[in-house]
Formats: structure tokens, sequence, C-alpha cells
């Protein structure tokens, strides 16, 4: 074991010695434990879970806005905030960080989006009629998943799993009066205990939204088309197979806070898959899957006023993977076994047409065929003790990036003379979460270390303007690798009518990456303030702290709310960009008799701790109001949903601190929702 640890680079000895000692304690059993209860041991205990399919009668009636976006039920989460762009492809953040400090899987693939301006975040690719649920982990519960400091969201595939159901579908529709958006999916599913197949389809059309007082916001025009269908095989009685295949389509997409919209973001996402009970003597529920996928992205300037230089800008990424995990599961203890890895080619380029047509146009790489391995493997260890558990994790990963293009690489080279065609590291992620029971109080602790390589912008990226601080940003490809330590904390009171907790967690983060201004290089795009590299900071520091309840004031209303506090400051104390100010919702909630309803506020305060030199301003405190209503109808053995709802009651002007260059957010809007399904 020794040995085995000895071989990789650990970052001082506490570390290294660290590592050691947790590593080893996975395979102790502990004598003292008690008999496990099987129901309560979940095997990725994760922070949350978001419940998406509408499939389930019981969640669609829970569910205030069924046929939202799988952004707005993201946003919905406690865990989750989204960066907006315009109406379409929202970037999630978790603990206050965004895409590159986090990592974001479909059904435990990894997948990179194509755009060197972060217009498509890979939560843009599916749709809610593909998933069931998204499982998020905060900081390194994510890791399962990947290298990450933020945490981990995992979209799970809505799949029926062999369960006798027969023939099942469903069609639905939905239209919201502000953007005159339409919607209109439908699933046909077969399930028996030898075979499943689950087919849907959705289609999303939105014109451009209004702002509260019924302002206008131009280009956030959106068009999508989703189709998916997955099936499931039984070999035999304790062998399947799998295969899913997810086909993503959008097309005119604006994006008012940029100065350039969408014409095409195509994904193509193929997977297959086997499980089998066992696997030698102790090993159970062994799956492998084998994927691809790969993503077409085309940016367009066309249909803007005033383009002083027009451009062609696609991009590509292409992802090939695989994993494989088995669990072992005695009486006491709990392991996760899982060996991991990928592929990626990420390859962006920029034409440039000058209005005179007797210049030449000019032509660069901005992400320039850069190709990541990743082989990672994964440890986990649940202890279950009388009235406590333990759960400790370990992931070693090998990462290395290579720039494939010689003209690519050349251009580089300009900036770093000295620089290799591939950069290798070795990561490393270890945690230790700790959870506690005395009557009704539960506390929860933890501990990590992680650790990520700088994303491809980050390395390798070659004037890519940022929009929001009027930066061109180049990569640096000798960046160090960034690591996080993070410790959380939170204690909760937990009745059946009435809950309270309060949690927090804090990151010091090491190596933080970050673009910093050199006034050494001149700018590519007309207009542009500056150009900023990437550097590592020494160290940044983030704190989250949570205040949550819930009460049942009776059977059918139920309380809750929440109420948050986040800080982020580099280390000359100087604020991060994008860190929520103190934000808060609630709601009522009404469930009886197949009726439901729900009246919502949702609200910030003023944004006191921003940073004008990241192109931050100040945002204005702001509160929204919304309401929906749902009624189920039983037609014979099949069954009917209505929902409607009303969002900005109040139809409230107003920008928070995740809209990019400050577009204000939709305005009053009304919606209806209308499913039939046949069981
Ligand atoms: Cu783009």
């Amino acid at each position: 074991m020794k040995a085995f640890i000895s071989v990789f680079p650990f970052k001082g000895r506490l570390m290294g010695n660290l590592l050691y000692s947790v590593f080893c304690g996975m395979f102790i059993t502990p004598t003292f434990a008690q008999e496990m209860p099987a129901d309560s041991l979940k095997l990725i205990n994760l922070n949350e879970v978001i419940v998406i399919s509408a499939s389930k009668q019981l969640n669609h009636q829970k569910q205030r806005k069924p046929l939202s976006s799988l952004d707005e039920f993201l946003e919905s989460s406690r865990s989750i905030k989204m960066v907006k762009r315009g109406a379409y492809a929202w970037e999630p953040t978790m603990n206050n960080m965004a895409s590159e400090r986090l990592v974001v899987t479909i059904d435990g693939m990894q997948i990179f989006g194509a755009c060197t301006d972060k217009m498509d975040p890979i939560t843009s690719y599916v749709d809610v009629s593909n998933l069931s649920e998204a499982q998020i982990g905060s900081g390194q519960q994510g890791a399962a998943y990947g290298n990450t400091i933020g945490g981990g969201i995992n979209l799970k595939l809505d799949k029926n799993n062999f369960r006798s159901t027969g023939w099942t579908g469903s069609i639905e529709s939905a239209f919201e009066t502000n953007n005159a958006m339409r919607v209109f999916g439908g699933e046909v599913n077969y399930s028996d205990e030898k075979f499943y197949i689950n087919t849907d389809a959705i289609y999303r059309k939105a014109d451009n939204y209004k702002a509260g007082g019924n302002e206008e916001v131009a280009f956030s025009q959106f068009e999508k088309y989703n189709f998916s269908i997955n099936s499931g095989f039984k070999l035999a009685e304790d062998k399947s197979v799998a295969a899913s295949l997810i086909y993503d389509e959008a097309r005119d997409v604006g994006y008012p806070a940029l100065p350039m919209d969408v014409s095409l973001a195509l994904a193509v996402i193929a997977s297959v898959s086997f499980k089998q009970d066992t696997l030698f003597r102790n090993f159970s529920n062994w799956e492998s899957k084998l994927y691809y996928n790969t993503i077409k992205h085309t940016m367009d300037d066309t249909k803007r006023p005033n383009v002083p230089i027009h451009m062609d800008m696609p991009g590509w990424s292409e992802t090939a993977g695989f994993y494989s995990q088995a669990e072992i599961k005695l009486t006491k203890n709990h392991f996760l076994f899982k060996m991991d890895g990928y592929y990626n080619k990420s390859y962006a380029e920029m034409t440039m047409y000058p209005a005179n047509s007797d210049e030449p146009s000019m032509f660069m790489l901005t992400w320039p065929d850069v190709r990541t391995k990743n082989l990672g493997l994964y440890a986990q260890n649940y202890l279950h003790f009388k009235k406590a558990s333990l759960k400790l994790s370990m992931r070693l990963a090998y990462h290395s990036n290579t720039v494939a293009d010689e003209f690519g690489l050349n251009s580089l080279k300009i900036f770093y003379p000295e620089m290799e065609k591939t950069k290798t590291r070795f990561l490393k992620s270890i945690s230790a979460q700790y959870h506690n029971m005395w009557n009704d109080f539960h506390l929860n602790g933890g501990l990590s270390y992680g650790e990520r390589a700088p994303s491809v912008s980050e390395g390798y990226g070659f004037y890519l303007f940022n929009s929001f601080d009027n930066h061109d940003y180049i990569g640096a490809p000798n960046l160090n690798t960034e690591s996080s330590v993070e410790t959380n904390l939170s204690l909760t009171y937990d009745k059946s009518i009435f809950e309270v907790g309060i949690s927090a967690n804090y990151f010091q983060i090491f190596n933080y990456i970050i673009g910093e201004i050199d006034p050494s290089l001149s700018t590519m795009t007309i207009g542009a303030d500056g150009v900023k590299i990437y550097k590592n900071l020494d160290y940044a520091q983030l704190l989250n702290t949570t205040l949550s309840g819930r009460y049942n004031i009776t059977n059918a209303f139920k309380l809750t709310g929440q109420i948050s506090f986040h800080r982020g400051v580099d280390n000359n104390g100087e604020n991060l960009p994008l860190i929520s100010p103190v934000s808060y919702n609630s709601a009522i909630d009404f469930y009886r008799n197949q009726y439901s309803a729900s009246l919502s506020i949702n609200g910030a305060a003023e944004q006191v701790n921003y940073n004008a030199s990241y192109g931050e301003t100040k945002t204005a405190a702001y509160a929204t109001l919304s309401a929906s209503f749902g009624k189920r109808f039983f037609l014979q053995d099949n069954d009917l949903f209505v929902k409607a709802g009303i969002e900005n009651i109040l139809d409230t002007n107003y920008t928070s601190y995740t809209d990019w260059n400050n577009i204000p957010r939709m305005g009053r809007n009304y919606y209806l929702t209308i499913s039939y399904s046949i069981n």
C-alpha cells in the first residue's frame, strides 16, 4: 500500500500521510459497528437530489412548473445558481463556482461544451424529457464523477429499468405568455422483466422575452428540438445490456448579453453499457459503460446591427470515454470502486472579415485542437455506526493536455516560447464526511482536499473575448494545478412537522485561476479594453452559509424558507467576481385531493461586495413573487394534469449578480402546462 501511494507526487509530507492514513482507513472494518439498516444506506451520499421526471404522477403534482426548462429546475434547487446570458443555456454555479470548477456529467458521461464563450453549458444539451433527476454533490462530494473543486452535478437519464409496466405514454404541452414560448413533447415507453425501451421527443420555441415594464429584450429568442431513446435487454437473470442515444439541436438562439448569437448548437450523445449483479465473489452491481458524444457550435453575428467586423466562430468538442464500477456490500460497510477515463478533442476557430473586402481576412485558432486525456480511480467507503456514519472517498487521476495543431501551437508559442506540446498532471482528491444523529439533531461535518486541471480556455484559449469585463483572454499552458481545502459543517433539527437547519462551507483555494490584465499586450477585438492572461493567485477564500427551515402547518399546507450569505475574496482581500449577495426565498405549498397550489417569494439584497475590474456593477436588491395552481383529473385509466402559474406577479424590472452584463430578467409571465398520460 505504501509503495502504491508513494508513486504519486504529493504536495508535502503532511498531505501524503493524511492520504495514506485515510486510504488505509477505508479498508478497516470498525469492530464496534452495528448492523447497517439497508434502506438508510445511500451509496452516494449526495447533498441534494432534484426530481425532474414528470412521468411519475406524484412529482408532477409537486413540481411548481412541470415542463419548465432544465435550467429552471436547477435554479429551483438549494445549491445551484444560474448565470444568464439570455433566456437559453444558463450556466450552473455551485458554491459560487462555475463550469471550470464543477464536474457536470450526463448519466456518468463526461461531456464538454464547444463554445469558447460559455454559450453552451452541458446542461443545455439535454432536456427535462430525458431525465429522471439531477444528483448534486457539494465540493468533493461530487468527485465520484470527476475532478472538481466546487462540486458535481450528474443528470440521470429516465429509464424504465425492467419494471413490468407494459406500454405507457404521454403527451404534453405548455405555453408561456411573456415570450410566447410553445412546448410540445411526448413519450412512448415499453417495459417488462426482460426488455425495456424509452423514447421521448420535445420541442421548444420562444420569441424575445419582455423584462418588467414591458421592455423587450432583443435577441433573446430560441428554438430547440430534443429526441432520445434508451433501451435495455436482459441476457440472463443477472446480466443486462443497455444503450442510450440523445440528439439535441438548438437553432437561432439569441444571447442578449453577448455580442453574438448562435445559429446552431448540436449534440449527439450515445452510450452502451453492461450490468452484472455479481463479480468475482464479493463484488456486486458491476456496471460498465462506453460512451461517445460530439458537439458542434456555430456562432452568428449576421443579425446584429453595427458589427464593426464580421466573424465566423465555429467550435467542435468530441469526447469518448468509459467507466466501470462495482460495489462490495458488507454488513457494516459499503465500498464503491470505480475506474473511469475520457479522451476529449476541443477545436474552435475564428475568421474575421474586414468591411473593406480588399483587405485579407484573418484566421485564428481560438482552441488549438486540444486533446485531453483523463484516467481516474475512485474509491469510496461508507461506514455505518450505531447513530453515525462516515463516508471516506478518494480519487486519483492522470490528466494530460496536448496541443495537436501545429499552427495553434506556434500561435501560443508567441507568448510561451518554452511551452511543450503536452502537459501532464496527477490530480488528487480525498474526503471524509461524517454524520451523527442525537434524537432529532443531525450533525454533518466534512474535510476534503481536491484538485483540478485548468480548462481548455484557461490553458490554451487564444484571444477569447469576454463581454463581461470587455477584455480579450489568453490561456496559460503552464498554469499550476488549482487545489482546494474545504470544510463543511451543518446542524439540523428535524421533526416530522418542523425542521430548521444551519449549514456552512469554506473553501481555501490555492493557485486560484483567474485572468489578470497584461498592459503590454494589444487587443484583437475591436472596442475591447485590454488583454488578460490567466494567472494563479496565491489563494482565494470562499464562504457559503445557509439557514433553512420547513414547517408543516397542516397536512395540506407546508411553509419553507431559506436565507444564504456568501463571501469570496482573493489573497489581497479583493472581492472575487460573481459571488452572490445575501439571497432568500420562501414558499407556501398546498397539496390536497389532487389540487395543488403554491405562492413563493424570491429575492436578494443589494450586492455590496462586487468587483468593478471584472466588469461587475452593484446590483440592487429585488424580490419577485410567483404563484401556481394545479389539478389532476382521472379519465378512466388515464391521467390529465393541468398546471397554471404566474411568475414575477408584480412585473418587477430587475437584474441579479448572475445576469451577464446586467441584462434584465423576465417580467410578468403566465404559463399553462397540460399533460395527458396513458398508463
Ligand atoms: Cu458560442
